[in-house]
């Protein structure tokens, strides 16, 4: 993968043939899956804004902390001028964080796949920071896209926040901070957020509030599958399920389905046994000596740490 590879523009067309194949395909293997990136949609994006706003989902709250107390060490790491690339941008909370620390910055670019929040997000952006070059990107962050020509020279810090790279199994999450690297250059700079291994009982609460917000999130990709592949998912015969798996360091998320049924999706007939689940997420816990390890292995050197104890953002430089 390289920089010279493909630039889709802001309104690149939704995926939707990459959807039908990826759903059919993960729901007629064995065990069933559903990739986690098909929760954004715009009610799964608003959805994954109100569990950051959980009593019981603390790492949108600690990373926040971490970042307000820690933004000049990490804003003086940043080149002048450089471009803020972020992956996963949803809300855009954490970056304005960032942006108001490094006055250096003078250029951000949110990527996430979720057009119409990322949309919705940057008019707010706009308003409140109207200096500031903005330059949205629709895409898939695991495929090739290139950063516009016009912010091209400019030195490029990344972005990671949210422990989104924790939804990768390892192997993938090494391969795409090799991607990262690519896309950003040699010597660029990246912070990436990671949650870290902690007691059960958080964990599990964490994907089990009581309010019941996590299940809509994850009931929603069936919202989802219905609605944009003509499925006729009974969505009150799939219960949400969240568990932490400790010999793996993962929470694990499946939509389990609650009897025998038959469900059509695009025209394909699925059948579920009883307790039959759709493993929808997993989301990977490190130590801060395991991310660094994952890092080092992908030619990241890792540069800081900064961390309460419940979650760590990591300063890395790409070598060259
Ligand atoms: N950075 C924010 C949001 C994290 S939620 C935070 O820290 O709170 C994960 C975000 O990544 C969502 O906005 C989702 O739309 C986006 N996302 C997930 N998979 C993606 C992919 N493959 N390509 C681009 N964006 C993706
Ligand atoms: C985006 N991602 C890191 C979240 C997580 O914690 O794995 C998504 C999420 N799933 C359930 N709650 C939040």
């Amino acid at each position: 993968m390289n920089v010279s590879s493909v630039f889709r523009a802001f309104h690149s067309p939704p995926a939707h043939d990459d959807f039908a194949a990826d759903v059919l395909t993960g729901l007629t293997a064995s065990p069933k899956t559903v990739s986690p990136k098909y929760f954004y949609d715009l009610a799964g994006s608003a959805l994954f804004e109100r569990i950051t706003r959980l009593s019981e989902y603390y790492p949108t709250r600690a990373e926040i902390g971490i970042l307000q107390d820690n933004a000049p060490a990490i804003a003086s790491m940043f080149p002048p001028s450089s471009a803020l690339i972020e992956f996963g941008s949803g809300s855009s909370r954490k970056a304005r964080i960032l942006l108001s620390a490094a006055a250096t910055i003078g250029a951000y670019v949110p990527v996430d796949i979720s057009g119409d929040f990322l949309q919705q997000d940057l008019r707010e952006l706009r308003r409140d920071l109207p200096h500031l070059l903005v330059h949205p990107l629709v895409e898939d962050f695991t495929r090739p896209f290139e950063i516009p020509a016009r912010l091209a020279a400019l030195p490029r810090v990344g972005f990671f926040p949210g422990s989104t790279i924790g939804n990768f199994e390892p192997c993938d999450a090494a391969s795409f901070l090799r991607h990262i690297g690519t896309v950003l250059g040699s010597g660029a700079l990246l912070i990436v957020g990671i949650d870290l291994i902690k007691d059960e009982t958080t964990l599990n609460h964490a994907y089990n509030d009581t309010e019941g917000v996590t299940a809509k999130f994850n009931l929603n990709l069936l919202v989802r599958i219905n609605r944009e592949l003509d499925a006729d998912f009974d969505l009150t015969a799939f219960e949400h399920k969240a568990f932490f798996n400790r010999k793996l360091h993962r929470i694990e998320m499946h939509l389990v389905s609650t009897r025998r049924q038959t469900v059509h999706v695009n025209g394909a007939t699925i059948e579920f046994d009883d307790s039959e689940s759709i493993h929808t997420e997993n989301s990977y816990k490190y130590t801060v000596q395991s991310f660094q390890a994952l890092a080092r292995g992908s030619g990241w050197s890792p540069m800081r740490v900064f961390t309460d104890g419940l979650f760590c953002v990591h300063a890395l430089r790409m070598a060259g």
